[in-house]
């Protein structure tokens, strides 16, 4: 398996940052592809937690690049102090492990600050439950041509003349939220304070890849988030600004289509959101809070509270198709251990119909009600399971199922946070 994608399957904290820690032994090249530090991936490596969020999950391996692409939002400040924090763990990082795409837009702390409030001024209704680090608003501005890029840095006069077209448009947006206009020479000074530690791992990122692809090296796209938040194919407006799907890492980092050898989609046993919006298998029972304090279910950035649910194999069938997904890694399959029953949703009632898929529009996705089978569970421990016969067999049957369900392969199954703890199905 030479170049893999790895996506988040549902609404993200599939575990994703343990597969792409495993899977990065074999990868030379590890790549962030889109989002920002609103990604938490925590690691766990010989009892040592690091939780990352703007860093690809490469950098605690030594002899690996790290590469920050294009289709990424970079808080510099943030990003800095990530660096720092990791060093601090024994953790090298250089601008030989790591370089950051030219390209890539910054998230300014303007953006913060107005993802923030815009979130306190909301109704119920329409707050999305952001992260609140200005994930949105850069990307806004990336597409309407009016971001500060890494690249702008570099100089001077450049670096103003992107800053005023930003507040331009900014200093209006401000204003109309009863918010003071941007202390421009405050922001300047920041950035060309932060300016020259960011500069120092840039790049032409797409230059690199192709080079290293051509010469065999192996090549791993870290996805953050899941495809259940993507802009185009997720949860609208109940999603993250970027696209999460697999096919963001060709346009996140200046690959072509054709260099992903393998999508490998990354799947929770049973389902978590943070945030609002829709979600159909959401249980406010025991069962629901069994599952989220086995499954500790706690955002790693802000902390919340995951909401959690049953499978929902409707969902993950359909982003297995946006994403091309090859294979599946199921994750945290242990904390269904001791439920005596278990419920996989197979489909919806809406409206008196069965429907096969989720549908497009919010109201009617708000409406859809769970259709589900029932299986039995088991009482004995698949926590640290390292080998398919150290699994009950109605375990064995419950992935089987899974697998029956959303018509994909599961190719590694994960028992632990624990890097080792790792199923290869072959
Ligand atoms: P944003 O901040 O604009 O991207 O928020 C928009 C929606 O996307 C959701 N979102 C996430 N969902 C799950 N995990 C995420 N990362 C952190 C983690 C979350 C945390 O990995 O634990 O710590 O709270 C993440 N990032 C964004 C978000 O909840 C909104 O629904
Ligand atoms: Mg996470």
């Amino acid at each position: 398996m030479a170049n893999v994608v790895v996506v988040g399957a549902q609404w993200g904290d599939e575990g994703k940052g343990k597969i792409v820690d495993w899977l990065s032994s074999r990868a030379d090249v590890i790549c962030r592809f889109q989002g920002g530090h609103n990604a938490g991936h925590t690691l766990v490596v010989d009892g040592a937690v690091f939780k990352l969020n703007a860093l690809p999950s490469g950098v605690v391996r030594g002899g690996k690049l790290s590469v920050i692409g294009n289709g990424v939002v970079l808080d510099p400040w943030h990003l800095v102090q990530e660096i720092e924090t990791i060093r601090k763990q024994g953790v090298t990082i250089s601008p030989e492990t790591l370089m950051i795409a030219e390209n890539t837009p910054l998230i300014l702390p303007i953006h913060g600050e107005l993802d923030r409030a815009r979130e306190d001024a909301a109704s119920k209704g329409t707050k999305i439950g952001t992260t609140g680090r200005g994930i949105g608003p850069a990307y806004e501005d990336k597409v309407g041509r009016r971001a500060v890029r890494v690249a702008d840095l570099a100089d001077d006069a450049t670096l103003e003349s992107r800053v005023d077209r930003a507040l331009t448009h900014h200093d209006a947006l401000r204003r109309g939220l009863g918010m003071e206009p941007v202390d421009r020479e405050g922001l300047l000074a920041a950035l060309r304070e932060i300016a020259p530690k960011v500069l120092e791992y840039a790049g032409p990122v797409w230059k690199v890849l192709n080079e290293k692809r051509r010469a065999g090296h192996r090549i791993l796209f870290e996805g953050a988030q899941g495809a259940l938040l993507d802009i185009d194919f997720g949860t609208y407006p109940f999603v993250t600004s970027s696209n999460v799907i697999a096919g963001q890492a060709a346009t996140g980092t200046g690959i072509g289509p054709g260099s992903v050898d393998f999508v490998l989609g990354i799947v929770k046993a049973y389902t978590t959101r943070v945030g609002e919006g829709p979600f159909p298998t959401e249980l406010d029972d025991d069962d629901g809070q069994r599952l989220g304090e086995r499954g500790h279910e706690f955002g790693t950035v802000t902390g919340r509270k995951r909401r959690c649910g049953w499978f929902d194999a409707v969902l993950v069938r359909q982003t297995c198709a946006t994403s091309g997904v090859n294979g599946i890694s199921l994750t945290k399959l242990d904390v269904l251990d001791g439920f005596e029953r278990l419920k996989i949703c197979v489909g919806y009632e809406l409206d008196g119909k069965r429907l096969d898929y989720l549908p497009t529009a919010s109201e009617e996705q708000a409406r859809c009600k769970p259709i589900y089978e029932e299986m039995e569970g088991w009482s004995e421990s698949t926590e640290g399971a390292r080998s398919w016969a150290d699994l009950p067999g109605a375990a064995i049957k419950y992935v089987r199922r899974v697998e029956e369900l959303i018509g994909c392969p599961v190719a590694l199954l994960s028992t632990s946070p624990e890097r080792e703890d790792t199923i290869l199905v072959t």
